[in-house]
């Protein structure tokens, strides 16, 4: 039977809604600042999602939405550029503390270092934001909490590929088995149920109508004493909120 080790964290969606009111911000600043008209509405910006990396996004945008623009012969540099400024933007937002922690996030990872569980991050977005975004709500010492970031372009393909994933559980030289990691997105869960690893979906507006087949649990958020989770999809065996208790009932399914 297999027992809980680890625990693996997607951030954007998962440990805070930063899509809408952080990334999507910091790419208009950004476009604004380099004197180009694109703005990504809120509505665009769901669109956009579908492509995981910000480098990616603004090239699927200019493929998709925005054929009339012309880029300019060296383009990667020019896209680099553009996601270079708007990281700086995107840093500065969580610095100003724009930008909370999830339900239930802070309260679990706790739980997890008191019960010496082992933690990780898997996502696409660049490291620096990671920490910032870890920095600014959980204190300078909560980057020594989790063993391996993984992100951004450290593997050459992003989610829904399993890499990222795969790139994480050798670092840490675990079986996917005794490890449950946390999604919010399509592209989320199919890059863990890529690697094997049982997942657990808090979804957000963005996310609410993808497929998340495959999920241990789908739920509004993790949930707090007090401030209970909805069960969207799976047996939560009566509880009110995500504690390692719970996520050990479901390593067993
Ligand atoms: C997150 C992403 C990221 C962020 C932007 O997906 O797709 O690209 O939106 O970050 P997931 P960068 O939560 O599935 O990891 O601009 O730094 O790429
Ligand atoms: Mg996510």
């Amino acid at each position: 039977m297999a027992t809980l080790q680890a625990l693996i964290f997607d951030v954007d969606g998962t440990l805070a809604d930063t899509e809408r009111d952080g990334h999507r911000v910091a790419f208009n600043q950004a476009f604004a600042e380099a004197g180009l008209d694109w703005v990504w509405s809120v509505e665009l910006y769901g669109e956009l999602l579908a492509v995981t990396g910000g480098k990616e996004r603004i090239r699927y945008y200019l493929e998709n939405f925005n054929t009339d623009f012309v880029l300019p012969e060296n383009d990667v540099a020019f896209i680099a550029d553009l996601h270079q400024s708007k990281t700086a933007h995107y840093t500065a937002l969580l610095e100003s503390g724009g930008i909370p922690l999830r339900p239930g996030v802070k309260r679990l990872l706790n739980e997890a270092r008191e019960k010496c569980l082992r933690l990780a991050i898997a996502t696409t977005t660049t490291p620096i934001n990671v920490e910032a975004l870890l920095v600014n709500t959980l204190g300078k010492e909560s980057m020594e909490w989790f063993e391996v970031i993984a992100a951004g372009d450290i593997v050459p393909a992003k989610k829904p590929a399993s890499d990222i994933y795969d790139y994480a559980l050798q670092e840490m030289q675990l079986d996917a088995d005794v490890c449950m990691a946390f999604e919010d997105s399509e592209n989320g869960i199919l890059s863990s149920r890529g690697a094997k690893l049982r997942t657990i979906i808090a979804i957000n507006d963005y996310t609410k109508d993808h497929d998340f087949s495959g999920a241990a649990l789908v739920l509004d958020h993790l949930g707090e004493p007090g401030q209970r989770f909805t069960v969207l999809s799976g047996d939560a065996y009566g509880a009110d909120y995500v504690d390692i208790a719970l996520i050990e009932k479901l390593m067993q399914g």
